[in-house]
Formats: structure tokens, sequence, C-alpha cells
């Protein structure tokens, strides 16, 4: 499809809102205290969005290169089609069905727009599927967009040839077509994100941003490892300060969610920007607030307590179990002790903790359950969550299913200890025994937003207990309701 003149571009985003039944049918049950602090009944959507860097850094890199482009929120802002010429859908946070939605709408209110879609979601379903069940789609661009959305919208505006362009899909007389993958950018030519491509008037004050991309780490499940390829690209510190200043000089924004897979390694790096953020910022009176994702391993006392200084109030990690075989199942090289250790530091340092769970990777048995809950029991995080294994394309476990024994696909799997049906089970069995921890989907996202929104850390630690201990009188829960309500209804 082509279109011979200056092209006007769309960029739609966004977090789909929860259903509290579809996330417990999903697999993801919510403990019966959450339930009864939101208080709404089971089909009320939670929704907890806030911008994310993608889209905006990616428009900021058209920009620059002379598009014309907004970036919309789908969920939160009005959205009008109409004048566009090319929409991009960004499927960094939409599932096969929520992609279809906004597809299906897009094309309707505009059936004249070219649609592209971009994100993860390119990579986490099959070609044939995107294109030949999504029809309104004309083109996909794989992996990482800045270069590749540019190349094929100045192929679309000039009437150009698009097999050149790496890093795209699209059909070719009934046929799906793939072209090669793309190098990567160096992480000189990412973009400082220019905020006002969005209207940011509208939500909480808190900002996504990423110091990294890629992962020093090849866990067996993890897809982020092959989506963006290694090594790991690296931003400089001082560009970093840089968007840190232009934010809040433009905006008055001062809390972010750290989107990098690992900000915590390599360790030395992590202590260095924090020492430039003390300097900075937090030495000149500013309160830079942030959450980022940490690893078992990097979890020392001393790096805590600097990350702590610099304005880190939440970290999610990755714990996925307490087992040791299916630690080492999992390509994770730390053990239980380590677990706990680096939990317990990050407490001590005054950091609210997050822990995933995995349930189910090939290797867990009902021991093993029993040494994840004891395990999380001795660590203490403040929130974990528990999803049952989903079996990502192009992940070394996708890759080598034989060799672990594996059959199925995604979320319906069977290997020689356990099936996902039991899996789903051994949830509950988790939730029912451990003690100390919120069972909460996304705990140090709630945490940041909540900081965002002026609430001290003492206040939202008091908030992860009582949903963990359902102990609280009228009087609390009708405050811990306020909290909270007022963090969902901003979106
Ligand atoms: C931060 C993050 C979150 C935050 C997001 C908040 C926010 N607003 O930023 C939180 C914690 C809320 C979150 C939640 C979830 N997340 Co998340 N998240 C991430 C993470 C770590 C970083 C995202 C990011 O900002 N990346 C950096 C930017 C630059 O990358 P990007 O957005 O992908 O954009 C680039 C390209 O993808 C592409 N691109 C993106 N959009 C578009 C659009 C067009 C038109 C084009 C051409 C290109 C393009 O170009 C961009 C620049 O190169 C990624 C993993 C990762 N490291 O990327 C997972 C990831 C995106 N999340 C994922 C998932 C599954 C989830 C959850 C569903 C998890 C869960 N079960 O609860 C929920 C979503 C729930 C919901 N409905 O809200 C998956 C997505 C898989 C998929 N789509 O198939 C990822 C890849 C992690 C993973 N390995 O599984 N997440
Ligand atoms: S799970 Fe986390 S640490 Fe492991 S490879 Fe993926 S992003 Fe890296």
């Amino acid at each position: 499809m082509t279109l011979s003149k200056k092209l006007n571009v769309l960029i739609v985003c966004g977090t789909p809102k929860i259903r509290l039944k579809e996330a417990e049918e999903g697999g993801v049950p919510l403990s019966e205290s959450l339930k009864r602090l939101l208080d709404t009944g089971n089909d009320t959507p939670i929704h907890i969005s806030y911008p994310g860097v993608g889209p905006v850094t990616l428009a900021t890199y058209l920009s620059n290169n002379g598009i014309t482009v907004a970036v919309k929120d789908w969920y939160a802002d009005p959205v009008d089609l109409r004048g566009y010429d090319v929409i991009g859908i960004s499927g960094t946070h939409l599932d096969f069905d929520h992609l279809r939605s906004v597809v299906l709408e897009v094309h309707r209110l505009n059936p004249a727009a070219v649609i592209v879609v971009g994100g993860p979601v390119t990579l986490t379903y099959p070609i044939d599927k995107l294109l030949g069940e999504l029809t309104d789609i004309n083109y996909l661009v794989f992996n990482e967009g800045e270069k590749t959305f540019l190349e094929l919208l100045r192929a679309i505006e000039a009437g150009g040839e698009l097999s050149g362009i790496s890093g795209i899909g699209y059909r070719d007389n009934g046929r799906f077509i793939t072209t090669p993958r793309r190098q990567p950018l160096h992480p000189d030519e990412f973009c400082i994100p220019d905020w006002t491509l969005m209207d940011l008037s509208r939500r909480i004050p808190l900002l996504s941003i990423e110091t990294a991309r890629g992962c020093a780490y090849t866990c067996a499940y993890c897809f982020e490892v092959n989506f963006w390829g290694k090594p790991v690209r690296f931003r400089r510190p001082e560009v970093l300060i840089d968007e840190l200043r232009i934010n809040y000089e433009k905006f008055g924004i001062t809390t972010y969610r750290i989107a990098d897979s690992c900000f915590t390694t390599p360790e030395d790096r992590c202590a260095a920007i924090c020492d430039r953020i003390i300097r900075e910022f937090i030495q000149k009176g500013i309160p830079i607030r942030w959450s980022c994702y940490a690893r078992i391993n990097n979890l020392k006392k001393d790096l805590l307590t600097k990350m702590k200084e610099a304005g880190c109030v939440a970290i999610c990690v990755g714990m996925e179990s307490g087992d040791a075989t299916v630690l080492k199942n999992m390509n994770k090289f730390y053990s239980s002790d380590q677990i706990i250790g680096g939990i317990t530091n990050a407490r001590e340092a005054g950091i609210i903790t997050h822990c995933n769970i995995i349930v189910g990777f090939p290797g867990e048995t009902p021991e093993s359950i029993a040494t994840t809950i004891s395990t999380l029991n001795a660590a203490r995080p403040s929130t974990y969550h528990c999803m049952t294994l989903d079996i990502a394309p192009d992940t070394v476990l996708a890759n080598n299913k034989t060799s672990y024994s594996l059959s199925g696909d995604r979320l319906e799997w069977e290997h020689h200890t356990m099936s996902s049906r039991e899996a789903k089970k051994f949830i509950y069995e988790i939730m029912n025994n451990v003690k100390y921890s919120t069972h909460l989907p996304m705990g140090d996202v709630l945490t940041v937003l909540l900081t965002a929104d002026g609430h001290a850390l003492p206040e939202i630690r008091m908030l992860l207990e009582s949903i963990a201990n359902a102990t609280w009188d009228e009087k609390e829960r009708r405050m811990m309701n306020r909290i909270f309500r007022r963090e969902h209804t901003v979106s």
C-alpha cells in the first residue's frame, strides 16, 4: 500500500484494563483480602495504566526525522482517528484478543489509514495468525521499532519497494513475508523521549525511563533476551541525567519506573547512576523516586543502601522459585539462601520488594512448591505474584522442549512432573501458605503509583500489609479504599 504525500502518523498504545474475573480465569487468583479491599464485585475493571516509554521514544525518533506524529493512550485518552494516514498500534502490552479489538476499531473509525503493528505482540504470535486473522493490519514491525518504522513510513510515502526494509512483515500475493532481522541501534541513537508528543495532563505524575535495552542473563523461559538481542546496550549516564532534568523542568516529574529488563546488572553501573542521581537531584532537594527490576544476586547491602539514597522505593524481582533444581533448570544462578539474604537486605535498606513466581517449570513437584513457600516465608517480600508457566516463543525453553521433556504450548503444557492444570491448583496452595507477603499482581507498580500520588512509604507499606493480613477495622479499611481508589481512578 502506498500514499504519495507527506504522512500524518498516530501511534496508539496503552495497557488494557484488567477485570478481576478475567485475571482469575487467566490463572491469576486474587486473594480474598484484596477482593474485599477493592470491594467492587468481581467484574470491576482495575486500570493500572501509565504511559510506557516505547511509543513515545519511537515517536520522538520519527519526529526528529521529519515525520508528523502524535501518541495517544487507547485506554485513557479521547482518541480521534480522523486525518491520520498511518496508524501505528503498539503491541507492547496487548495480547492477541486485545490487539484484535484495537485493530478492528481503528479500521472502523478510519478505514483509509494504513495500519502498522509493532511491539512484543508481533513476536509472541506467528505471522500467519497475525496477518491471516487480522486482515486489516497492513504491516508488522518486529523488535526495535525506530529505524524500521521510519524506513517503512518513507517507503509508504514515496511508493517505494518494501522488500529491502529489514525487520518487517507483510503480505505479498497471498504469502506472508518476513524480512531479515534488523541490526540493533547504537545506544547513542536512542532518543530522549519527548513527552510533549503525548497528553500527560490527565495522568498521574509518573513516567517510565529506559537506561538500557536487553538483559545480560539467559533465563530459559524469558522472551526479552531474544527480543532485544545481545549484548545489552547501555545509555550513557549523563544522557539519563539530562532526561530526568528535562522531565523535571518541563513537567515537574520526579517519580519513575525504570523499564529496563534488569537495572541492577552490572552493579557498578547501577551504583554509578545512583551516585549521579544523588549528586544532581537528591542533594539539591529534588526528590527523585523510582522502582526497577532487580536480580537476586545483585541485592547486596551496599548497593541497596545507595539505591535507597538515590530514591529507589521498590524493586521487582524475578525470584520464580525457591527450589534449587527448578532454579537450575531455569538457568537461574542463585540459591534460596541468596533469595532470603537479598530480600532481607532490601527490606533492611527500606525498599519495598515484589517477587514474581513461575509455577510449573520443568522439574516442579509438590516438594519444590513447598520449598518455594518456605523460601517466601523466610524472605518475606512485601508482595508477590504467582503465574503458571507460559512457554513463550523463541525462548531457550520453547526451543529445547525435548530436552525438558515438555509437550504443549503457551499456557497448556505437560512435562514429567506436572501439567498446567495441576500448576493452577498449586497457585492456591502457595497463596494459602505464604504468611507474610501480599499476593498482588504488579506490586511494585502499585507502590510507585502511590508514591507518585503523594503517599509516604509507611502508608504504602501499611496498605500492603493490610491487604496481606486483612485485619483492619472499618475506619482503616475506608482509608485504604480511598488510597487505592484514588490511584485507580486517575486514568
Ligand atoms: C515496564 C514493563 C511493564 C510495566 C508497564 C508500564 C508502562 N506503562 O511502561 C508493567 C509492570 C505495568 C507491565 C505490566 C505487564 N506486562 Co510488561 N513489561 C515491561 C517491560 C519490562 C518494559 C517495557 C518497555 O518500556 N520497554 C522499553 C521500550 C523502549 O520498548 P517497547 O515498548 O517494546 O517499544 C519498542 C518496540 O517494541 C517497538 N514498538 C513498540 N510499540 C510499537 C508500535 C509501533 C507502531 C511500532 C512500529 C513499533 C513499536 O519500538 C519501540 C522502540 O524500539 C517489558 C519487557 C522489556 N524489557 O521490554 C515487559 C513486557 C512488555 N510486559 C509483558 C507482559 C506480558 C506484561 C503483563 C501482561 C504481565 C502480567 N501478566 O501481568 C502486564 C500487562 C498488564 C496490563 N494489562 O496492564 C511482556 C509483553 C509480551 C507481549 N505483549 O506479548 C513483556 C515483553 C515482558 C515479557 N518478557 O513477557 N509491564
Ligand atoms: S527473566 Fe529477567 S533476568 Fe532473566 S533473562 Fe529475562 S529479563 Fe533477564
